[in-house]
């Protein structure tokens, strides 16, 4: 599974996987990204969702989704870029 992280949104911005499924985030805007759990600042609610630094121009962070729910994200740095990760069973 794969997102692009663009200048002012996620691409795709909701998605559904399967449990174990891992997602690659690729960084498509010119400014640093930063993928995180919510809530903003302290991606508490799911809080190894967060590669606890920025994510350069073309460069990527890839996570494996291992808990069942429906897991809301923003850009840490760029908080109005916002998704949602659903993951099933
Ligand atoms: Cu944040």
């Amino acid at each position: 599974m794969h997102i692009t992280m663009g200048q002012d949104e996620y691409e795709p911005s909701e998605v559904t996987i399967k449990k174990g499924t891992t997602v690659v985030f690729t960084n498509k805007s010119p400014d640093w990204r930063w993928p995180a759990s919510n809530l903003h600042p302290t991606h508490d609610i799911y809080s190894e969702f967060d590669p606890k630094e920025p994510v350069a121009a073309e460069s990527s962070w890839s996570f494996q989704f291992d808990k069942v729910g429906s897991w809301r994200m923003h850009d840490h740095l760029a908080p109005y870029i916002t998704g949602t990760i659903t993951v099933e069973e």
